[in-house]
């Protein structure tokens, strides 16, 4: 099984080349693609170093590809690599809302994941993260209204929005100009409510996103869901407050109870003892934390929660490679010896 990576150099490349490291998923080459900026520059994978090649104009020879350069590279290439026999796990949002591109969290609808038919797209951060915490719910009590506040990381922006953040706080401790090149506003001390563009209906795109993406996920559209998107100064983990109207009265204590179980979802739940989740622990973390858990004051049987997941890892990296994993699992890759190192 041969394997590339294409924006390898990039903030979700690394987690890539992180991830693989302890991945249970067997290919017997791994090769690495960037722009011609990167050419040339190595890359550690399993204590070996790999030399970064510039991603071709044509197909590229691999079963699968693990594709994270941006929206533009994977509308114009991703059907180039299908064509020459890859399959595509997409990390950007150009095949998301096609009706014949499964968008997968392996969680929850793994299965639609084997009828691709070549790409396979990865959800939007945000959406993945809210999605392994709240499809157990769903399952139980059955979403009837879904109100997602967030509060991103740089990292959603990549490793040059996480760059911003560090180089402009620097900037101001040596007093500075503040400036923003990446995000609308100066980032550091502040909070912008305004991630990707804004829409007709007033809604930032990365809003209708989590809309979008949840209801194609959970292959039901029958539930209402908004979401305002604030980026915030924080590295890589995004948090969300989420509240929840549902079909089924639920209690807290049941709702802790379903997610104590739920695969991809840690429960961080004791208040008491200054227990909840946090960008900060749930930095590098496989599990999206869950938790400050409790009975909704607005909507009688319904549930509010909090929860922080690594945005680089389930919400891109981690969620990708999971993918490739279920479909090898399932024998709908070439298996392959697990790579030398
Ligand atoms: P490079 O590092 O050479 O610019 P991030 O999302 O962290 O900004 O990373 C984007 C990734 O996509 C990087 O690996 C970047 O490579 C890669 N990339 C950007 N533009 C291209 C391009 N035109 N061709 C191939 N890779 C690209
Ligand atoms: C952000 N969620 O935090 C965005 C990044 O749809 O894949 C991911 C955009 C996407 O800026």
């Amino acid at each position: 099984m041969r394997l590339a990576i294409v924006g390898a150099t990039g903030a979700v490349g690394h987690e890539f080349l992180r991830v693989l490291e302890n991945s249970p998923l067997q290919f017997s080459e791994l090769r690495l693609y960037a722009s011609p900026r990167s050419a040339g520059s190595k890359l550690t994978f399993k204590g070996k170093e790999i030399t970064v090649e510039v991603m071709p104009e044509g197909p590229i020879a691999a079963d699968v590809i693990l594709a994270s350069a941006g929206g533009s590279i994977s509308k114009t290439y991703a059907p180039v690599w299908v064509e020459g026999g890859a399959v595509v796990i997409d990390n950007s949002s150009a095949f998301r809302y096609d009706a014949d591109v499964p968008l997968v969290v392996p969680e929850i609808n793994g299965d639609a994941a084997l009828k691709h038919k070549g790409i396979i797209a990865n959800p939007n951060c945000t959406t993945a993260i809210a999605a392994v915490a709240v499809y157990p719910l769903h399952q139980r009590f059955k979403v009837k209204r879904m109100i997602v506040s967030t509060y991103q990381a740089t990292s959603g922006a990549g490793a040059k929005g996480m760059d911003e953040l560090l180089h402009e706080t620097r900037r101001y401790f040596d007093g500075e100009t503040v400036g923003n090149q990446v995000f609308a506003h100066p980032i550091p001390f502040n909070l912008i409510p305004h991630i990707d563009s804004f829409q007709d209906n007033g809604y930032t795109k990365e809003e209708m996103k989590v809309v979008w993406e949840t209801h194609k996920i959970f292959g039901d559209d029958s539930f209402k869901v908004s979401c305002t998107a604030v980026r915030i100064p924080t590295l890589r983990a995004h948090s969300e407050a989420i509240t929840l109207e549902l079909e089924k009265p639920a209690t807290p204590e049941e709702a802790r109870e379903i997610l104590s179980k739920a695969p991809g979802v840690q429960l961080v739940d004791d208040p008491g003892n200054k227990v909840y989740p946090m960008p900060l622990n749930a930095s590098g973390k496989y599990d999206v934390e869950v938790g400050r858990i409790r009975a909704s004051l607005v909507f009688d049987g319904g549930l509010e929660l909090f929860v922080s997941g690594d945005q680089l890892l389930k919400g891109a990296a981690l969620n990708a490679v999971q993918i490739a994993e279920y479909l090898q699992a399932k024998g709908a890759l070439p298996s392959g010896e697990v790579a030398a190192g």
